[in-house]
């Protein structure tokens, strides 16, 4: 079944997390009724059930914090988020120096349930709260002459430990063709399960890009440059084999040291069996057009 995205998942669509635990135990046992209270739509597709706030927030990737999956929940209360400022220039009409606040005030804010795959061969679903890039990209005018979308993460050494360490060469930086920028699928996401976003998940405000792997969605944004040139992304940098510009979920084209053609599901307790991986994530109506006539194996 096709996933469902933009506006036709509310808040009410998502289990909340109390509610969730108990569904779990309620499963368990005896059979499901109303007391189950509301639940994720398109629930047929069991892998569309979100993942606890706690597994969100207790199994994260963010090196500035370490490599350890449990790194960032330990590490991430350092890093201070009042205050936050996001540069923008490059080819746009107004360029500055935003607060979060003035980038995003007034802007529509999204409740989305998106599956999300990382690389390692894992996937989380998880719902987001935050605005579409696109609404921040219109309000600061991108220029005619723009094609992709750079992004920066903060460097602090004070606050992330883990970037005293030259395991990636900081800042963190993705970047995105515009129009993949520009697709409403991609959210500026600034909360989870309608709480504000957590440090480990990249607070104040990252990216989610739920066709493409997990690495792809950049965490604590302080810079974003619009250019005409494709830009420097951290992990193309560090292994530019096993990581390229593109890096869409694709099932059919393995990372050189392991299959993607399919995935565990954190949560899912140590019998869980592995799901198949779906093309763009399982978001292929949505944007496979954005790639239309390009090898995918070549662009990957
Ligand atoms: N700045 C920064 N952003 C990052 C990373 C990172 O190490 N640093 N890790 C990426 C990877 S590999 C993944 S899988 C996701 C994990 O997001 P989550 O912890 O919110 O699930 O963040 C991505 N964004
Ligand atoms: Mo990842």
């Amino acid at each position: 079944m096709a996933f469902r995205w933009k506006n036709d998942l509310t808040p009410a669509d998502v289990t909340p997390e109390g509610m969730w635990l108990n569904r779990r135990q309620v499963m368990a046992g005896v059979a499901a009724g109303s007391i189950l209270g509301p639940s994720v739509a398109g629930a047929q597709d069991t892998t569309l059930e979100p993942n606890s706030f706690e597994d969100i927030t207790n199994y994260n990737n963010f090196y500035e914090f370490g490599t350890g999956k449990d790194d960032p929940a330990r590490e991430a209360h350092r890093l201070t988020t009042t205050g936050w400022e996001i540069t923008v220039d490059g080819l746009v009409d107004n360029p500055g120096t935003y607060s979060v606040g003035e980038l995003i005030a007034g802007l529509t804010e999204e409740s989305r349930i998106y599956r999300f795959r990382c690389v390692e061969a894992w996937s989380m679903v998880i719902p987001w709260n935050g605005v579409e890039l696109k609404d921040i990209l219109d309000r600061v005018g991108v220029q005619s002459g723009a094609k992709y979308v750079a992004f920066e993460t903060a460097v602090r050494p004070d606050e992330m430990p883990g970037v005293r360490f030259p395991t990636l060469d900081w800042p963190y930086r993705e970047g995105l063709r515009l129009d993949e920028a520009m697709h409403p699928l991609t959210l500026m996401a600034t909360g989870i399960y309608g709480k504000p976003m957590p440090n480990q998940n990249g607070a104040p405000i990252r990216l989610v890009v739920p066709w493409k792997y997990g690495f792809k969605s950049i965490k604590s944004i302080v810079r974003i440059t619009l250019t005409d040139q494709e830009p420097f992304t951290s992990w193309n940098n560090a292994n530019s084999r096993e990581y390229g510009f593109y890096s869409n979920v694709n099932p059919n084209v393995d990372h050189p040291r392991w299959s993607q053609a399919s995935e565990r599901k954190i949560g899912g307790g140590l019998f869980a069996r592995r799901e198949p991986t779906l093309m763009f994530n399982g978001y292929e109506d949505e944007v496979a057009g954005l790639y239309d006539g390009m090898d995918l194996s070549k662009f990957f």
